[in-house]
């Protein structure tokens, strides 16, 4: 039964990718967690400077993930990527409570945008680990996730440190996209 469905799907996909970009502020632990989902290890980082893009093989589906620097000035080159994108991963480090208003309206303009309508979004209130961290419904008040409208959106703590939380956010998101279907 397993078998026929996952054939199914692979049928219905053929050998599309899902165009995910991960997004989120400088530090965030953005190219951590594209790692960990796709060798499952924690590798050393250093800000990055442009964009990682790796494939990334979650339950029969290819999602093609693309992980863009977040820093202040890197910011207004997100929109080059937003085309054709299925989802947006948003990283917020659920320590960094200063600038929880920064990440706030970085989210809020790139909602904005046309090419983003249709994408479903994937929110991961990391760094969990940490003592000190806000809890996921905190992050989510703080960055007025409930107003959201006409999207399908979701929060998952996450430690990209400790690999928690990312199997069941990569849940969602094959749901997410098989509904699609
Ligand atoms: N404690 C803890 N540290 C983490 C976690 N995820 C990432 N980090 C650390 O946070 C720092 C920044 O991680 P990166 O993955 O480089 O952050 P980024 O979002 O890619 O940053 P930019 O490339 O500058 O946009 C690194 O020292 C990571 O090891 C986590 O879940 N817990
Ligand atoms: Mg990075």
């Amino acid at each position: 039964m397993g078998g026929l469905f996952s054939r199914l799907l692979s049928r219905l996909w053929g050998d599309k990718e899902v165009r995910i970009l991960i997004l989120g502020l400088d530090g965030a632990g953005k190219t951590t967690i594209l790692y960990r989902l796709q060798i499952g290890e924690v590798v050393t980082t250093i800000p990055t400077i442009g964009f990682n893009v790796e494939t990334v093989s979650y339950k029969n589906i290819k999602f093609q993930v693309w992980d863009l620097g977040g820093q202040t000035s890197i910011r207004p080159y997100w929109r080059c990527y937003y085309a054709n994108t299925d989802a947006i991963i948003y990283v917020v480090d659920s320590c960094d409570k200063d600038r929880m208003a920064v990440s706030r309206e970085e989210l809020v303009s790139m909602l904005e945008e046309e090419e983003l309508k249709d994408a479903a979004l994937l929110v991961m209130a990391n760094k969990q680990d940490m003592e000190g961290a806000l809890s996921p419904a905190q992050v989510s008040e703080q960055l007025g996730l409930s107003a959201l409208k006409n999207r399908q959106w979701q929060i998952f703590r996450t430690s990209a440190l400790k690999g928690e939380g990312l199997n069941e956010a990569l849940d969602w998101l094959v749901n997410v996209i098989e509904s699609k279907q």
